[in-house]
């Protein structure tokens, strides 16, 4: 799909449905400008040049390598293009489709993938991503609905070479975690693509960033987590975002972070040894 001619909300449903019963997964082309994708990028290594603590995850048997792959958490307050990159009008008009109106954002960030960087285990996207403890989630859950899309912005080209994310098509409709390595390296597809172009799919796909194999390219993506209204984010947003971002918000980009809905709402006072939610404003852990 060519992202610069505006969608309508029928394609925006038909786009939707593929994520939930097609393959799972869709491009969306050209996105992103040269000039966006720059300024993005250079964010992104200016605050993952030295730092490799706040490493990513599903790292399996790799955690030599774990230096390798780097993660730069909360991007709204790393710099005004990545609050544009979260409102694009085309990615906004599928996930509402796809997750309903008042769609949030659970998280966004970059995972940089340097040279040799050896890539993840099979895995899916919060909130299924520990799907393996079955017993903590509601009887009966299934692929009818989504609770999660995942949207990549490729900022460095995707190839076999340079780790694009491998991904099994529709396997978002099983429900399931991944639990056969051999099978997924085996018949995982690779979402190929240019810097600026974007590949939604469903969190529910297992999915994997494969190895960079290349001698000198980054391996470079924004992963945008979004997700329905009522499902807790898994960044923080509400007290992550600072005061000086805050203001400066559209009402979209407040919807996104959580402030226009009202739940969880204190509908009475605390009573019976708790008064006024002293416990909860004394006890913080
Ligand atoms: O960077 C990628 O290709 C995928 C990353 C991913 O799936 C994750 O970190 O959950």
């Amino acid at each position: 799909m060519n992202t610069h001619a505006s969608i309508t909300l029928s394609e925006a449903t038909d786009q939707a449905q593929e994520l939930l019963k097609g393959s799972g997964y869709i491009y969306l082309r050209n996105a992103f400008s040269k000039e966006e994708i720059t300024e993005a990028r250079n964010l992104i290594h200016k605050h993952s040049e030295t730092s490799t603590e706040q490493v990513t995850h599903f790292h399996g048997k790799h955690q030599d390598k774990i230096h390798l792959q780097r993660r730069v958490w909360n991007l709204i307050e790393k710099g005004a293009i990545f609050a544009k990159m979260v409102q694009h009008p085309q990615i906004i008009a599928i996930v509402k489709a796809f997750l309903g109106s008042e769609v949030c954002l659970g998280s966004i960030a970059a995972n940089r993938i340097l040279p040799g960087g050896p890539g993840q285990e099979p895995h899916i996207d919060y909130p299924y991503w520990d799907l393996y403890k079955q017993a903590s989630f509601p009887l009966g859950i299934n692929a009818s609905f989504p609770l999660n899309c995942q949207a990549t912005i490729m900022l460095d080209p995707f190839t076999e070479t340079s780790g694009a994310t491998g991904i099994i098509p529709y396997s978002q409709t099983r429900c399931v975690y991944p639990d056969d390595e051999t099978y997924f390296y085996k018949h995982c597809e690779r979402t190929l693509g240019e810097a600026g172009d974007v590949v939604l799919f469903n969190g529910l796909c297992w999915h994997a960033a494969m190895p960079n194999k290349s001698k000198s390219i980054d391996r470079t993506a924004i992963l945008i987590q979004y997700l329905p209204k009522f499902v807790k984010p898994m960044e923080d947003q509400k007290n992550g975002v600072s005061k000086q971002v805050l203001d400066k918000a559209s009402p979209l980009l407040r919807q996104l972070l959580g402030f226009d809905y009202p739940y969880p709402k204190q509908l009475d006072k605390a009573t019976g040894g708790n008064e006024e939610g002293k416990y909860a404003q004394n006890n913080t852990d």
